[in-house]
């Protein structure tokens, strides 16, 4: 069958909010004397805003009361979405609005797979929302990532079967749910981070419309495979 489902992880591979999200984080976190370095930041990725703060009070070996956990989690929404709030439609990352485009016209099924609750706003800020024909983010979602149900769901709203899904994905924790999920997973990213899967590119900008075609025919599958 010439039609896949093409699901796109936000933060990180269509825009760039992961860096605001590590602004806010570590904003948060050196408010309670805890500090944490890019590198362990790559956990944060992908992983929901509770695991996010139960990551870093394990960090810094620090326990709350519910509530603290609850007005933490608040706090740091509020600075991301001051972020946020700033953000255009230049702020898409480089080419994805030519990989969509391409998929549109070849027929394809394209969905979101994010784990963030505000994926439908931030969409909208930057002019993509009517792109996808489907949305599964966080609030639709009762496991994280490595969990696969996001991009399960994904599937199921496009009229899928999850082999016949392509995911692409900048964190090691959304890989590795792709992988769970059976689908062809696509690091967008550092290839010593994203080794897990399947093809890896730096951006979309290396990804030749070839690429996509062939994946479209089927000529292109599963295999851990490294194109960089
Ligand atoms: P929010 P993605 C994820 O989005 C981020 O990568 C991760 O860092 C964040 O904790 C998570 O969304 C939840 O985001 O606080 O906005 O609900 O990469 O899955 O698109
Ligand atoms: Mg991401």
């Amino acid at each position: 069958m010439n039609k896949k489902g093409f699901i796109f992880d936000l933060d990180g591979v269509v825009v760039d909010t992961a860096k605001y999200h590590f602004l806010a984080w570590r904003q948060l976190a050196n408010s309670l004397g805890i500090d944490f370095t890019e590198e362990e930041n790559e956990q944060l990725k992908g992983v929901s805003r509770v695991r996010s703060l139960e990551k870093i009070l394990e960090w810094g070996n620090k326990t709350l009361s519910q509530d603290e956990f609850t007005s933490l989690m608040a706090t740091k929404n509020e600075e991301y979405l001051s972020h946020i709030n700033k953000m255009d439609a230049n702020e898409v990352l480089p080419d994805v609005l030519k990989v969509l485009n391409f998929l549109e016209e070849r027929q394809q099924g394209i969905s979101l797979g994010s784990a963030s609750k505000n994926a439908r706003p931030i969409l909208e800020r930057v002019e993509l929302l009517n792109k996808f024909h489907a949305i599964v983010d966080g609030n639709d979602v009762s496991e994280a990532k490595p969990n696969p149900e996001v991009f399960l769901k994904g599937a199921e709203l496009l009229d899928m079967e999850p082999h016949n899904c392509v995911v692409f994905e900048d964190s090691v924790a959304g890989v590795q749910a792709a992988n769970r999920a059976n689908m062809i997973s696509i690091g967008i990213g550092e290839k010593h981070v994203l080794h897990e899967a399947d093809y890896i590119f730096k951006d979309f900008t290396e990804m030749s419309t070839q690429f996509i075609d062939e994946i479209i025919s089927g000529k292109i599958s599963k295999v851990n495979q490294i194109i960089q």
